[in-house]
């Protein structure tokens, strides 16, 4: 086992992976911006080190000031986080070549599924149910054009370098594909250097189910079940939840074991999670992500596992603490993250936290790296902590979520907060009865009202 690991992140997730050290007996390294001297995760480490300035492209996104950081504290591991270097395959090559063990997948791994043709090939190729589309990258105009005679439209163009919702076009008839099919080129060109695209048929009114898998890198693997992540907003989640509303335990294991098999056969090492949209009762993979993903705390609370730790372990070559056979779920588990922004445009509102106050009870975890006085800085993402409620059942977390936000009190900033207990009037939310495009739906008519 490691003596010592350095956390390339900062906020909320670097605070959870601290924790996750402490318990295991490991010194934890602590790397922070000039902005972040007095960030909580700084406060809390073992250890810490300036690695750079406020801008993340020159401290927490490079890689030479990370690895320079692991020199200097003799840290012999990283744990990414999520975002930032944590899918970042020239990273974690780096970090291989230094001798350094990063806490995650192999870089070929993070490439395969990086590259999403490649990971749709990959995933097919070990069984994994996929959209129909086109077999791989399209070339031009006119294959794009057969590829749609032969699924039927309405079809969406997808950048294979893409991911999270860049580089989508919907074409709904062959009229709109010469469009959508150069827009999501160039937009494919522009933001990744990587103009290639595929097509996939449009699903109309899916949900976003994503399967959380994790790997010991020696061929064994096993699911933890499904977290729904329909409630998005720009592609950005809001609300999660586990186990998903409408799964049912035989479809669970049904794809569960998909799953399992799948990155057991690649050999896959830590926490992954294979993201499917799920209409009609049927799944249908879209992407994998080779991190740990923000909303891992409601598997967390109805496993009863620690992801974090056992991302250690096997990092470290040891086996995971638990077989698919002692896995069980217990209740049920929601997650809202609540963002520093200014509703109804949410725009980031960074500022002072004149008043900070968790909530607490049974059932119910604030991750989160706020403290009173703390100012929350302008150059880093709007996350300022996730409240995440298990109860014994979907009702029962629903209220203990009501309850929670009730007692917590973040002053000096606007926040996505008022949101929430909005979204709890809600029948459909109250009835688990959304799909992708529930939320900004709701978000529309709400300012319609307004
Ligand atoms: C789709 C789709 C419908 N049909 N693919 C958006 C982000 C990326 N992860 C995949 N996305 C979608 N792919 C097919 N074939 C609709 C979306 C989509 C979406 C997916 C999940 C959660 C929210 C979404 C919001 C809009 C579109």
């Amino acid at each position: 086992m490691f003596d010592k690991i350095l956390i390339a992140n900062r906020g909320e997730i670097a605070l959870r992976v601290i924790r996750a050290c402490r318990e295991m007996g490991i010194a934890s390294v602590a790397v922070h911006s000039t902005a972040d001297a007095d960030a909580m995760h700084v406060r809390m480490a073992d250890e810490t080190i300036c690695i750079g300035p406020a801008p993340s492209s020159e401290s927490y996104l490079s890689p030479a000031a990370i690895i320079s950081a692991c020199e200097v504290t003799g840290a012999q591991a990283i744990h990414p986080g999520y975002g930032f270097l944590s899918e970042n395959a020239r990273f974690v090559q780096m970090v291989e070549d230094h001798g350094l063990t990063f806490i995650g997948p192999t870089a070929e791994h993070i490439r395969v599924m990086g590259d999403k043709i490649t990971a749709k090939d990959t995933m097919k190729a070990l069984g994994v149910p996929c959209v129909p589309g086109s077999d791989g990258g399209v070339p031009d105009l006119e294959t794009a054009k057969q590829v749609g005679r032969d699924i039927g439209y309405p079809v969406i163009i997808k950048a294979t370098a893409g991911g999270g919702g860049r580089g989508m076009k919907v074409a709904a008839s062959e009229a709109e594909m010469e469009r959508a099919f150069q827009t999501a080129r160039a937009e494919g060109k522009a933001a990744f250097g990587n103009d290639e695209v595929y097509i996939e048929k449009y699903l109309q009114k899916p949900r976003h189910i994503e399967i959380q898998v994790f790997g010991d890198g020696k061929g064994k693997a096993v699911h933890l079940g499904e977290r729904d992540c329909s409630l998005q907003r720009r592609h950005q989640k809001v609300f999660e939840e586990a186990p998903g509303p409408c799964i049912t335990p035989e479809e669970r294991a049904r794809i569960g074991k998909v799953c399992a098999d799948a990155v057991a056969k690649i050999n896959y090492t830590g926490a992954g999670t294979i993201e499917f949209l799920y209409e009609d009762g049927e799944f249908y993979f879209i992407e994998m992500n080779t991190r740990l993903q923000v909303e891992h705390p409601v598997t967390e609370a109805i496993f009863g596992v620690d992801l974090v730790r056992e991302q250690i372990r096997v990092a470290s070559g040891m086996d995971l603490s638990f077989g698919q056979d002692e896995l069980e779920i217990n209740g049920h588990a929601i997650e809202v993250r609540i963002n520093a922004e200014r509703l109804p445009t949410f725009a980031p509102c960074p500022g002072k936290i004149t008043q900070y106050h968790a909530p607490g009870g049974l059932g119910v975890r604030m991750d989160s790296a706020l403290y009173q006085g703390y100012s929350i800085p302008p150059y880093y993402d709007s996350l300022i902590g996730k409240l995440i409620v298990h109860g014994r059942d979907r009702n029962e977390a629903l209220s203990r979520l009501d309850r929670a936000l009730g007692e917590l009190i973040v002053d000096g900033v606007d926040t996505t907060l008022p949101l929430f207990s909005a979204l709890l009037q809600e029948k459909d939310i109250l009835t688990g009865n959304y799909s992708i495009h529930w939320l900004e739906k709701w978000l529309a008519s709400k300012l319609a009202d307004a």
